[in-house]
């Protein structure tokens, strides 16, 4: 079972897109176990971004995961880490798969909608940067049974 960190970018955010992705990944299986909606402070920003913090469209992608709110979740499932990436498509949305969150939504790569974590270990990370252990919760949901074999 894994843990991913996903977040509705500020473009998802204002063009109404967060029961969009939320619908999306609860009907591929995945299950919500945490949810806050929160302006970043730019020094979280620059903790999430941490690994970009060299490339040239860093300063520009603080100012926009900064310049409004955003839905902080955590999803739960096995390989959710892949599921959540399979779900979003690629990082720029014109070349995103059609039928993908980015590849339905998206026309521009500092803007697609949506993150998710990349790996087991960036998820961790990730998830440690917005949510405290208690903010998370564990349950059981009788579907489950019905989305893998486990
Ligand atoms: P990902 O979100 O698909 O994991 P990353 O390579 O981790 O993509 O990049 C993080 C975010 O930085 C992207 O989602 C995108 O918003 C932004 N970004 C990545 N590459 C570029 C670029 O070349 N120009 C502008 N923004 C970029
Ligand atoms: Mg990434």
């Amino acid at each position: 079972m894994e843990r991913t960190y996903v977040m509705v970018k500020p473009d998802g955010v204002q063009r109404g897109l967060v029961g969009e992705v939320i619908g999306r990944l609860e009907r591929k299986g995945l299950k919500l176990v945490g949810l806050k909606m929160i302006h970043l402070p730019r020094e979280t920003a620059e903790k999430h971004y941490a690994p970009h913090k060299d490339r040239p469209f860093f300063p520009g992608l603080i100012r926009f995961i900064t310049s409004g709110p955003v839905v902080a979740m955590v999803w739960e499932g096995p390989r959710a880490v892949g599921a959540v990436r399979a779900v979003m498509g690629a990082t720029d949305p014109v070349t995103a798969t059609p039928g993908t969150l980015r590849g339905d939504y998206g026309l521009d790569i500092g803007m697609n909608i949506v993150h998710g974590s990349d790996s087991v270990e960036s998820a961790e990370r990730e998830i440690a940067i917005f949510f405290q252990p208690g903010e998370l919760v564990s349950y059981d949901k009788d579907l489950d049974r019905w989305v893998t074999e486990g």
